[in-house]
């Protein structure tokens, strides 16, 4: 009969002393199973940093972006007025929660404010001036993060859709030209002479876009331009990228001497249709299991090649949260859900989740 007590005692301190397994995924988060790997971030906007969303992020997170909130259009609207108030929220609530942030992004063709591109008479800019605007401009942006902000994709999507050309018609090009990308490196360099440099797109795999890719990054380093890394955007489906593309794509970037970032990972359950803006007929937005299924493979396979390059790769970002919101619920097909993410509607972990952080088959 004495014993009981002891027996009951010795229960006790095992159980408090060694967690059960269910405990223990309870408590790891995608950043604590990746932590020898990589950081892992997700891209936010001003809800996600409030409410259940923002405790989701500090358990799984340990790195974000601003979905929006630091592209040139948002925080720098007109030519004297910078919007910093979500921005420096973000960096806040990153300072505040030990995560890292990358920066998303100094020069664009999209989210412009037109501002920048007419003088004070209504005439088209001139090369010089234009110039001087983006290095205001990044001076002011990159130089208030300063030592906050330890990555930045400096310039997003500058190669064209078609195969055939290579640089993207914008007004950047047609003002300034080819020299405009240089340049933007050049000025995120003098304002933060620590943060890396990213040139980010998307598509970044596909053979035909990644040499097209390669040789814009091979006129800036071969000029010295200050460069870091290259960002693959991951904006993938059910349908691709194909092992072989993936793997090709992190050794020839790598082969450069540059880190790769994944900047946006999403996994749509649709097809890559950037030009499709209906709705098709025979589509419906059922999330089946056999597209979940699909999903849960593609997870998986592309998680393992990120494991297996990780000495290349040395962040993965998602672009948004959970499936409760993702841009991609309004592009290319308004008003079209999609289910792209690791957590479901109600920030519940899916089960492609568990085989991301499943390193068995390594
Ligand atoms: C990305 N572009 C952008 O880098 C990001 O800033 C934005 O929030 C979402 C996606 C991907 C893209 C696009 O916006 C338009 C056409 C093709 C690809």
């Amino acid at each position: 009969m004495k014993s009981l007590p002891y027996f009951l005692l010795s229960l006790c301190c095992i159980i408090v002393a060694e967690p059960s397994l269910a405990q223990q995924q309870q408590e790891l988060g995608l950043k604590d199973y990746y932590h020898n790997l990589f950081p892992i971030g997700v891209a936010v906007n001003g809800r996600a940093i409030k409410g259940d969303e923002a405790a989701l992020i500090k358990q799984e997170f340990n790195s974000i972006t601003a979905e929006n909130a630091m592209k040139m259009g948002p925080i720098h609207p007109e030519e004297n007025r910078y919007n910093w108030g979500l921005a420096d929220s973000i960096v806040h609530f990153a300072s505040a929660n030990n995560l890292r942030v990358r920066g998303h992004t100094l020069l664009w063709h999209q989210q412009t404010p037109k501002w920048i591109f007419v003088d004070e008479n209504g005439d088209q800019v001139s090369k010089e001036l234009l110039l001087k605007r983006l290095r205001e401009h990044i001076l002011a942006v990159v130089g208030r993060y300063k030592g906050k902000i330890y990555a930045w994709d400096v310039v997003n999507e500058a190669i064209d859709d078609n195969p055939e050309k290579f640089l993207r018609e914008s007004k950047w090009m047609e003002i300034i030209g080819e020299e405009v990308f240089a340049r933007a490196f050049e000025y995120a360099h003098e304002a933060d002479p620590d943060a890396l440099l990213f040139y980010n797109d998307y598509n970044s795999e596909r053979p035909e876009k990644r040499e097209r890719i390669l040789r814009l990054l091979k006129n800036l380093t071969e000029a010295g331009v200050p460069i870091h890394g290259v960002g693959l955007q991951g904006h993938w489906s059910i349908f691709e990228p194909s092992e072989t593309d993936l793997e090709e794509a992190i050794e020839r970037y790598a082969s450069l001497g540059l880190q790769l970032h994944i900047t946006e990972l999403d996994m749509s359950v649709y097809p890559w249709e950037k030009e499709r803006r209906q709705k098709r007929a025979d589509e419906s937005d059922a999330y089946t299991p056999e597209l979940e299924q699909k999903q849960i493979d593609q997870f998986e396979k592309v998680f393992g090649i990120f494991r297996k390059y990780a000495e290349h790769i040395t962040n993965v970002t998602f672009w948004n949260v959970s499936d409760r919101y993702s841009w991609l619920d309004h592009y290319p097909v308004h008003g079209r859900k999609n289910y792209p993410l690791l957590f479901d509607q109600n920030l519940q972990r899916k089960k492609a989740y568990w085989k991301v952080v499943d390193f068995k088959k390594d």
